[in-house]
């Protein structure tokens, strides 16, 4: 038996305002990051010591080019494609549109905060990085822009939660539908995530660039961004796992095994929000018993992507047997590997396999001891937000666009190979960074005026520029398929979004109904949250505003 994951998929259609609200957020994130793969191509060729960004107009030094890279397409771009495509997905599971004016207020606050990061970027006014460590100083165009970009997740997710709070209404004693509760757990362990972020933006960095605050506490800005910057990576996540879970088996012809234990996995997310500290394993300034409690509740965060894997690994099983496949492996092959878009997204699990792997190695202190602050991270990083995140929401406007257009997609078997293509790049770009890495080759440095070269990097360097190059070509054909598609797609009728079934409908009875009331989760969480963090914020209370800007270049 097979039951839908809403509860009357084929029955609603979105008003085309609200669409086109939606569809404005991705095309807006996609047009970023097509300036911010160009930047990326300068920084590949960099490791093979070849100066392209010397050619770029308007874009003077490495560092500056490594922050519009970093902000557009780890910031600007994972918030517009957030922004639209959980505002679809929770629209659709609902069943009901979400209150327009408010999508349309976190669109042009999310535009307006990018216009004015955008320019103290380019104005070489805040080359700080997408980290924007202080006492780095930028422009406070930077500081506001990037406060508005967070403000436009909180206005898309009060939208949802007014949308939930009148569903509930209409269907008391319901389960909420997977889809809108995947999408709704996925902005609410945003919203408490954020908050350390906006904190250090709005009461610190802002006034400080204004000047109306002495100084800076870089130990504990550091430790606010953190906060929010280790669960930055669910937010960007968690959209692409709603599309594992809640579409991708309908797409490959197989259902969800469990509802229950998908609805777990998300609810993991929301309480596993304070280890941040991973990413301050060599902070002189954070004590060892909270590294240390740190790095233990950071494993735990294995067990939801776990649950993650096992669960869409058997639900494109069952589609792959449906479609004939046999034996221990042979479902794998009948996965519809034709369709660009099932293709490109099975392709982003498997490096999100790889991407795993190395964030465990990360999480195991002493191994970090090694590795911190090399490329080793980097190539981390592009496993799983470059590769896991990008190539599916690549797979994902395979679909979305043709959907948002009523055209097909343009040259599907060009979208195939682009899928390819990208994926086997960024597995010799990101094999290059680690091989690299562990032979100390840094990050975040500009390594054709480095005044230092170890031998041992050389074919690292060349395996990241050549890989990076070719993630460069495959972005590029990506860019193309989309905007042929949109101008020149043949026309069709109005799709919908291929909503998965589960094996059963969610139980309505017993302990499973409080999964879906969300209160719960959120208190746990703020509970972890005090007692993780609770103790060094106290100890840094007063700040002590007493360290100096540095302003770059
Ligand atoms: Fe990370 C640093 C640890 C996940 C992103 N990470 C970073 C930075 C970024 C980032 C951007 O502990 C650099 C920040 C900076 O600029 O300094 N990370 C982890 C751990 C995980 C992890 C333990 N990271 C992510 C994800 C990211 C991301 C996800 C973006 C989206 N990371 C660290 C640590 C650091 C760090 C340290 C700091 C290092 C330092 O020194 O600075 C885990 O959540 C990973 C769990 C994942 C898995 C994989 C599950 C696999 C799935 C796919 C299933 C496949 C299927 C295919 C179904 C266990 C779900 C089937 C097909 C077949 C093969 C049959
Ligand atoms: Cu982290």
């Amino acid at each position: 038996m097979s039951t839908a994951v809403v509860s009357e998929p084929s029955g609603f259609t979105l008003p085309q305002g609200q669409l086109n609200v939606i569809k404005w957020n991705i095309y807006f994130g996609f047009a970023v990051l097509a300036v911010g793969v160009i930047m990326g191509l300068a920084q590949a060729l960099s490791y093979a010591r070849v100066n392209l960004v010397q050619y770029y107009p308007v874009v003077k030094s490495y560092y500056q080019a490594l922050t519009i890279h970093g902000v557009f397409n780890a910031l600007v771009l994972t918030t517009a494609f957030a922004n639209g495509f959980i505002a679809l997905t929770t629209a659709r599971g609902l069943g009901r549109k979400l209150n327009n004016a408010l999508l349309h207020a976190a669109f042009w606050t999310l535009f307006i905060g990018s216009i004015l990061a955008a320019y103290a970027m380019f104005a070489d006014k805040a080359s700080v990085l997408y980290t924007f460590y202080p006492p780095l100083e930028a422009h406070w165009t930077f500081y506001l822009g990037l406060a508005l970009v967070v403000v436009s997740t909180w206005i898309t997710s009060a939208a949802q939660l007014a949308a939930l709070r009148g569903w509930r209404k209409e269907h008391r004693g319901e389960r909420v539908p997977l889809l809108a509760f995947m999408s709704i757990a996925t902005y609410v362990m945003w919203d408490i995530a954020s908050v350390g972020l906006a904190v250090e933006v709005v009461v610190f960095l802002l006034p400080w660039s204004l000047g109306l605050l002495p100084g800076v506490d870089p130990m504990l800005d550091r430790t606010l961004f953190w906060f929010t910057g280790h669960p930055i990576v669910y937010f960007w996540l968690l959209p692409v796992y709603v599309s594992w879970y809640g579409l991708i088996p309908k797409q490959a012809g197989g259902v969800l095994f469990s509802d229950t234990v998908t609805r777990v996995a998300f609810i993991l997310f929301i309480l596993l929000i304070p280890v941040g500290f991973h990413h301050q394993f060599m902070d002189p300034g954070v004590s060892q018993g909270l590294k240390f409690t740190v790095a233990a509740l950071t494993f735990a965060i294995f067990f939801p992507s776990l649950i993650t894997a096992f669960s869409v690994m058997y639900a494109l099983e069952i589609g792959g047997r449906r479609r004939g496949g046999k034996g221990l492996v042979g479902w794998f092959f009948k996965i519809p590997w034709s369709d660009p878009s099932v293709a490109a997204q099975v392709l982003a699990m498997i490096a999100f396999l790889i991407g795993g792997i190395s964030g465990l190695m990360n999480a195991s202190y002493t191994m970090d001891m090694e590795i911190h602050n090399t490329a080793f991270i980097s190539g981390h990083f592009h496993q799983t937000v470059g590769c896991a995140v990008a190539l599916s929401y690549m797979g994902i406007a395979y679909w979305l666009i043709p959907y948002f257009e009523r055209r097909e997609l343009w040259m599907p078997r060009l979208a195939l190979f682009q899928a390819f293509l990208y994926f086997f790049a960024v597995m010799i770009f990101s094999n290059g960074l680690e091989a690299g890495g562990m032979e100390g080759m840094p990050r975040r440095t500009d390594m054709v005026h480095a005044t230092y070269w170890l031998a041992a990097w050389k074919i690292p360097g060349i395996m990241t520029a050549l890989g990076g190059t070719l993630m460069f070509v495959s972005a590029m054909l990506f860019f193309l398929i989309v905007v042929m598609t949109i101008v020149a797609g043949k026309r069709a009728a109005q799709g919908d979004l291929p909503f998965t079934a589960t094996v059963q409908a969610p139980p309505n009875v017993g302990w499973q109904p409080r999964l879906d009331r969300l209160s719960y989760w959120v208190l746990i969480s703020v509970v972890l949250v005090i007692a993780v963090y609770g103790p060094f914020f106290l100890e840094h209370f007063p700040p002590s505003l007493s360290i100096q800007g540095l302003i770059y270049p």
